[in-house]
């Protein structure tokens, strides 16, 4: 396993939702309708991943009204003991913004707010005390220089690069795996930014949904069922398998369902 975890993975704490029935009806770019039985299940095991990974969970209330409201990353960013409370883009979504606000602000020294434009936590990756924020269909450039403003306001930098065409998220096709190490799928590999300044791993076609991990601490969780990724991670890393298949029929991967600090 690569030394000693960057500040990036190094975490104590999530924060999860409750899995809502109406998930069901949850945005899909495949018309597909999850199971809500099958996401209860899927959830339970990502919350044990995270405890095996040394995680302390703080479970918030399932939001019927909102049926994509299991993607906390969405509409919350933490950096350092602040959070930054984002402006999600689809209607169905941008209420969960408020409400994330008032169940966690409590956790954090300052809440920031983006206050003009889109803009979604699936479009955001977070290099130690650096940002690469993707425009997206979800996350407009308004809302990128807001978001960041506020980041550079608390001692970050900031890169606005774009996200391929006909991928949901910056970050659906990418994450930061160790030091300056990005998985990536094809597509993303492409994009000059990450190319000149970051060491990649290319995923095989077929697997760009496995580019979407978590590291946490000396953990590396993977999506179950990608079996050329498990192979080529397993070398380097401590993984965790976890099966998130009944999330990818609405676009999501491990990362949306917490947000961790
Ligand atoms: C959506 O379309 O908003 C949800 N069905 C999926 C959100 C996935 N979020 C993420 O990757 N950060």
């Amino acid at each position: 396993m690569p030394g000693t975890p960057n500040m990036t993975y190094k975490f104590t704490n999530a924060i999860i939702r409750k899995p809502n029935k109406s998930i069901q009806n949850a945005l899909s770019s495949q018309y597909l309708n999850p199971s809500y039985e099958k996401v209860l299940e899927i959830h339970k095991n990502y919350i044990s991943s995270l405890e095996e990974a040394g995680l302390n969970i703080t479970l918030l209330n399932s939001l019927e009204q909102y049926p994509d409201s299991i993607f906390v990353e969405d509409p919350a960013l933490i950096y350092k003991k602040n959070i930054i409370i984002l402006n999600p883009c689809d209607s169905t979504r941008n209420g969960e913004a408020k409400i994330i606000k008032n169940e966690t602000g409590k956790y954090f020294e300052k809440i920031l707010i983006v206050e003009k434009g889109t803009i979604e936590g699936g479009d955001i990756l977070n290099i130690n005390d650096h940002f690469i924020i993707g425009l997206s269909n979800r996350t407009d450039k308004l809302g990128a220089e807001n978001l960041s403003n506020l980041l550079v306001s608390l001692g970050a930098t900031v890169e606005i690069c774009h996200t391929p065409k006909n991928i949901l998220h910056f970050k659906s096709e990418c994450s930061l795996i160790d030091d300056d190490l990005i998985l990536v799928s094809n597509k993303m590999s492409k994009l000059d930014y990450l190319k000149k300044n970051y060491n990649l791993i290319e995923l095989p076609s077929g697997e760009e949904n496995a580019a979407n991990c978590i590291r946490i601490n000396n953990k590396l969780l993977i999506p179950d069922g990608f079996i050329k990724t498990e192979e080529i991670l397993s070398k380097n890393f401590n993984i965790i398998k976890v099966n998130v298949q009944e999330i990818l029929k609405v676009d999501a991967g491990l990362s949306c369902m917490s947000l961790r600090w």
